[in-house]
């Protein structure tokens, strides 16, 4: 071993120790954000406390990043507790960084990036400690969208649980100072640590691994066992709205965590004043409300403006389920113009793919400068539908070309384990097995934990119950715990 990389190891186990003492590293039972139970936390934001120690971290992860040979113009910290790490680098090494605002609200309106940059340049990302990669990416996609560089991040702590080989996929190099095997290794030498805790942290580290949500095929199909709760990772909506890049879904996925709802209610009621008044009152409880307005006896413009301020007031996602399916240009005029102008309203709508990729490139046209999403249907609920085998896999590959607009599938299940992709299921119910027209029920339960469902649409299992306040309340709580049980 050369002796400089003899004295860098031995300043990494220092570093490892004074980390474990001020407790920036604990070992017990953590409730991580993702609702996983961690035997292990990293809180590196006490490091400010401690200014010869953040000095001793930036600079070991600064020497990292050269001894990469890493070439970069600017660095830029993922916010929060990387932002003293990349200042220390900045000042001691004279570099520019650059700061990422973290109001994603204000993403596209307001200036998200702080400081001066060229078009092109590239910049270095600074991260204190990588999980699944998810934050990191979403700084590297900040920059991006103002055609800044990224190819390569620094890390002081990898956890190993996939956020490497996610970020290698992105066309990200992570490199880390340590891992978190590294600091198990250290502290166990010196005693710190007992056999047990460091077995259970190595188990953990095997069994939570984050890779299973970005597969190497992007189109590998993952097929729920029955026999396992889930094949497939499953991520809380917290996380998930970190992952994934669209807007559309980052804003459903932060209305499903907020209000623990994955409910989409299919209001397929024939007057305006019945829908108005029913999702007045299920509001609360729902994250969608499906519409189908063609069906609306009395649409009128005053109607939409209704339905959107009741969007507004319960913090629903609105989406019409017009199931485009003709050419580009008949699909465009259908989606913005007619009587209905769904364009101006629907936040989300979907398609039949049959017609080929121009129907999505007429909605595209249309939909994506307003940003709307729209979603493929790939299965169908009803008895003897079509779409199935091969159509679906080709369903899947025209969605993942169109990720800028398309967000998802209505199916039947688990067709893609994709932050981008979302699955919403029709044909759920709890009292029913079908109808005497084909429609097929499975209960909230099953859709969700079988046939991997993030979110259930249900009609009438609400709309017709003698209450259906209580009765959006029982969907939402069977859907939601559902939902939380397989993150167990
Ligand atoms: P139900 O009352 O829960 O059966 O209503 C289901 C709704 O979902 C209804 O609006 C259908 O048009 C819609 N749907 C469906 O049931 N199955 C499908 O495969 C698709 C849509 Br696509």
């Amino acid at each position: 071993m050369a002796a400089n990389e003899k004295s860098l190891n031995s300043r990494k186990e220092s570093l490892i120790l004074e980390l474990y003492k001020v407790e920036a590293v604990k070992f017990g039972n953590f409730k991580l954000k993702s609702g996983i139970d961690s035997p292990v936390y990293f809180d590196l934001r006490v490091i400010v406390s401690y200014p010869s120690l953040l000095n001793e971290v930036s600079e070991l992860t600064w020497e990292v990043a050269k001894s990469a040979d890493c070439r970069f113009d600017s660095v830029c910290g993922v916010p929060y507790t990387a932002l003293p790490i990349a200042t220390c680098f900045s000042v001691h090494h004279n570099v520019p960084m650059l700061i990422r605002r973290k109001e994603a609200k204000d993403y596209g309106t307001k200036k998200m990036v702080e400081g001066h940059y060229r078009e092109g340049e590239s910049c270095l990302i600074v991260e204190d400690v990588v999980t699944s990669g998810g934050s990191v990416m979403e700084t590297v996609q900040t920059l991006q969208s103002i055609s800044v560089r990224v190819t390569d991040a620094v890390v002081l702590l990898d956890r190993e649980q996939g956020g490497q080989t996610a970020l290698k996929k992105k066309g990200i190099t992570l490199h880390s100072v340590c891992t978190l095997t590294t600091v198990l290794e250290v502290l166990e030498s010196h005693g710190k640590l007992d056999k047990s805790i460091v077995e259970r942290t190595r188990r953990f580290i095997e069994e939570n691994r984050f890779d299973g949500e970005t597969p190497t095929n992007g189109s590998e199909k993952i097929v729920p066992d029955p026999n396992k709760k889930t094949k497939f990772t499953v991520f809380s909506y917290a996380d998930k709205m970190k992952m994934c890049k669209n807007a559309v879904l980052r804003g459903l996925y932060e209305i499903m965590d907020k209000k623990k709802s994955n409910l989409a209610i299919s209001v397929d009621l024939t007057t305006s004043e019945e829908i108005l008044k029913l999702l007045d009152a299920v509001g609360p409880y729902i994250c969608i409300a499906k519409t189908h307005v063609d069906i609306v006896t009395d649409f009128s413009e005053k109607f939409i403006h209704s339905l959107t301020d009741l969007a507004v007031k319960h913090n629903f996602l609105l989406f019409e389920d017009r199931k485009f399916a003709d050419i580009g240009n008949t699909v465009k005029h259908q989606y913005m113009g007619g009587i209905y102008k769904i364009s101006s309203w629907a936040d989300i709508v979907n398609c039949h793919p049959v017609p080929g990729e121009g129907v999505i490139q007429g909605l595209k046209e249309v939909g994506l400068p307003l940003n709307r999403g729209c979603l493929l249907i790939a299965e169908m609920s009803s008895s003897g539908s079509l779409a199935k085998d091969d159509y679906t896999k080709a369903v899947v590959s025209m969605a993942e070309r169109h990720k800028d607009f398309v967000v998802g599938f209505i199916c039947q299940s688990k067709l893609i384990s994709d932050p981008d992709l979302i699955h919403m299921m029709p044909g759920v119910q709890l009292n029913a097995k079908g109808d005497n027209l084909g429609q097929q029920y499975t209960s909230p339960e099953e859709a969700v934990k079988s046939h991997g469902a993030d979110v259930i649409i249900v009609g009438r299992g609400i709309t017709k119950a003698t209450d259906p306040v209580a009765m959006a309340i029982q969907y939402q709580s069977a859907g939601y715990n559902a939902y939380q049980e397989l993150l167990q």
